[in-house]
């Protein structure tokens, strides 16, 4: 590449810089004569005089403009292309004086104006919080296509990413096929990767998985430098090893460690420009770390491998405390592999809300920053966006601000359509790793439900139409964009058959909850990347934490409420188990009894009497009573009040364990002599007899239910 360069503009190209920030002092010019813009890089000739101004920080850059003068000097070429990127877009904005200074000030490191002339002329100087940004493709599913990761390499130069580690696990070359080389034609393709990402300052860090099944032996050792010297090959030159979600051999510590070292030993020094390593170890995580697997990692591997680490659990923000913590352990500084956006462990959820919770103080406490996104390569460019603010000006990202930026650059002919859409797909709901994102359908509530509704099907239909202009993204967000008219269509069916309720209309009533099963019915058919040979096909939930069951519970409620009333159309409405009543709960001819009908007790339980109970008959009647929010019942002694829990006993302290909807309603499934009952949400199994008492078991039994 050029060291540097003296570029004559065009006068056309100078008028629009003129025209932006020095239009009150500046007469254009007539004489069609250019003016120069400097650019170069530390050391060159041309940007000499600035050498002193240039940020010492890799990849910084200084650049000055003023009516008469440009000047982009980088650190390095790095820090020269993005600040040529920063000119281009500081003379392609609207804003002048004031303003313009203020809006540079919010995205660069330091600006200062210079004398003269309001807000047209100043300096900047910028470079990164963080040496290493980037993206990891490390998820499981479909790996991200050819086309989609040249978009993404565009995508980080722009927002000044500078890694790219490669490691789709359904890549069979990176894991379960580890040893083998990648076929000719798909080699071929990576080799143009390499170089898309390299245009883009990008690092392409191959990685390569052989926990699985390696074999601690010279074999396997020659195996893995072997493939490693195939992707050199391909212009390659960075490169990592991952060892997480493996057991067995493939995960023992000094094992590994010695690899590492044998491969920076025997291929990294072996070549004068390959990078350092990085590591995925087994233990990536607080959570499952134990023994001494990562204290024989830090002590034992080269210091210069870097180790990655998804913080205090597989999902998690990370924060400064938790740095110090791994950081010890490992006596380097932690390579953070952060899982966010990705989506492989809830796939029918998109993850496009803030990217908010990291702290605000770590850049000196990690080697790098990595996002694992979804394998939804378009849609995850709104949280990769706030990746990149993030790592690039740490302490003053503004997860709001960055995320509102996202959505106006990646959507700028749909802003408000856009908008609505990423806001209503923001929580992953209940999953393994814990992680919840707050704010989910922000904008619900704050007009009446019928607008919010109708604004959902409006703007789907806003997106829809609008695939000129975005046609990936818009591809990839489809099946979520229907499945958010149909929520919007089905929230206006609920709308009504609630009016028709209030106006005692029963026709209107089964009518409008006709269209909404047909709703139901369609949006089971849509189904993401339903295409032979994907390794996921998702079923597409929107506002799956807020809207959706608001909707299912309102139907099952309005339904309730409806057959109270009326008969008319109850062969279209779904047939309740058992309506919700009174009713006698019996097993082989005994009674379920509240014996001891004594609130404080806590653990205190039911049991099955042969007599009935004459004295007070209350003890053996319990409410059975459908809970919309779950579909399901809840089981309450008709005496005191007490819930049945699933273990089949009562409990008592409303304190320590208060009723919860998930863990205590049950499922009851009519047989040809009675019901089983089962244990809904979290809580499995069903229930079965033993010594007159509940068990929650595999094994169910049969329950009557009797009206008293
Ligand atoms: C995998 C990763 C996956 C992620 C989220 C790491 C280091 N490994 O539990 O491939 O995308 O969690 O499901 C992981 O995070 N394992």
């Amino acid at each position: 590449m050029k060291r540097h360069a003296l570029f004559l503009i065009s006068s056309l190209f100078f008028l629009s810089i003129i025209s932006v920030h020095a239009k009150e002092t500046l007469p254009p010019r007539g004489d069609g004569e250019g003016t120069a813009v400097v650019v170069g890089t530390f050391g060159d000739k041309a940007v000499k005089a600035y050498r002193k101004k240039i940020p010492l920080q890799a990849e910084g850059y200084y650049l000055k403009v003023t009516p008469t003068e440009v000047v982009v000097a980088g650190r390095d070429e790095s820090g020269t292309f993005y600040g040529r990127q920063a000119l281009k877009a500081i003379t392609g904005s609207s804003l002048k004086g004031e303003n313009l200074l203020r809006s540079l000030r919010e995205q660069y490191k330091e600006v200062l104006p210079l004398e003269g002339v309001g807000g047209s002329s100043f300096e900047i100087r910028d470079w990164p919080s963080v040496a290493c940004r980037g993206v990891i493709e490390g998820f499981y599913g479909n790996p991200w296509s050819h086309e989609d990761r040249l978009r993404q390499f565009d995508f980080y130069g722009k927002r000044r990413l500078n890694i790219y580690v490669y490691g789709p696990k359904d890549d069979p070359y990176h894991r379960t096929h580890w040893r083998e080389p990648y076929p000719e034609a798909e080699a071929a393709r990576l080799k143009e990767l390499v170089q898309a990402a390299h245009r883009n300052h990008v690092q392409f860090v191959w990685a390569i998985h052989p926990g699985g099944d390696i074999q601690w032996n010279r074999a396997d050792s020659l195996a893995v430098v072997n493939k490693l010297n195939l992707m050199y090959g391909l212009g390659i030159r960075s490169f990592a090893v991952f060892f997480d979600d493996i057991g067995g051999e493939g995960a023992r510590g000094e094992k590994q460690a010695g690899l590492m070292n044998y491969l920076t030993d025997n291929f990294v020094r072996k070549h004068k420009d390959v990078e350092p390593l990085i590591i995925c170890p087994t233990q990536y995580n607080k959570s499952w770390s134990h023994g001494d697997y990562l204290s024989t990692l830090g002590t034992q591997m080269y210091p210069e491998v870097r180790i990655m680490w998804t913080g205090n659990s597989v999902v998690d923000m990370i924060e400064r405390d938790d740095l110090e913590w791994i950081n010890a352990q490992i006596k380097r500084k932690a390579f953070i592999w952060l899982n966010y956006p990705v989506n492989d462990y809830c796939q029918s959820r998109l993850l496009m809300g803030k990217t908010y919770g990291n702290g605000l103080d770590i850049a000196d406490l990690v080697s790098g920053f990595c996002s694992n996104p979804m394998e939804y390569a378009e849609a995850s460019k709104v949280s990769l966006y706030s990746i990149a603010d993030y790592c690039w000006n740490m302490p003053a990202y503004d997860a709001e601000k960055s995320w509102e930026n996202a959505i106006a650059e990646l959507m700028p002919t749909s802003k408000a359509a856009f908008r609505l859409f990423c806001d209503n797909n923001v929580d992953l709901g209940k999953t393994a790793h814990g992680l919840r994102r707050e704010g989910e359908s922000s904008g619900w509530g704050k007009v009446p439900n019928d607008h919010y509704f109708r604004a959902l099907v409006t703007e789907a239909d806003a997106l829809l139409a609008d695939s000129i202009s975005q046609p990936e993204m818009l591809q990839e967000i489809k099946p979520w964009v229907e499945t958010m008219r149909l929520l919007g269509q089905s929230g206006l069916q609920v709308f009504y058959m609630q009016r028709a309720l209030q106006q005692k209309d029963s026709v209107s009533f089964i009518a409008h909850y006709r269209a909404l099963q047909k709703l139901k019915e369609k949006q089971n058919g849509i189904i993401s990347r339903n295409y032979e040979g994907s390794v996921v096909k998702a079923k597409p939930v929107v506002s799956g934490s807020r809207l959706t069951p608001w909707v299912d519970a309102m139907t099952v409620q309005l339904v309730k409420d409806y057959k109270h009333f009326y008969s008319y159309g109850l062969e279209f409405l779904p047939q309740q188990a058992i309506e919700d009543g009174i009713y006698y709960i019996m097993y082989k001819g005994k009674y379920l009894t509240d014996v001891h009908a004594s609130p404080d007790r806590d653990g205190d339980f039911p049991v099955f009497v042969a007599e009935p109970d004459t004295i007070n008959p209350q003890r053996q009647l319990w409410s059975i009573e459908l809970v919309p929010a779950t579909g399901r019942f809840k089981i309450t002694n008709a005496q005191d009040g007490r819930y049945v829990n699933e273990l089949g006993a009562f409990w008592a302290d409303k304190n320590t364990k208060p009723y919860n909807e998930e863990w205590n309603t049950y499922v009851f499934i009519k047989t040809p002599d009675g019901y089983t009952i089962q244990c809904g949400g979290r809580a499995s199994g069903s229930w079965y007899v033993e010594d007159d008492r509940i068990k929650n078991g595999k094994q169910s039994g049969t329950f009557q239910i009797k009206a008293p």
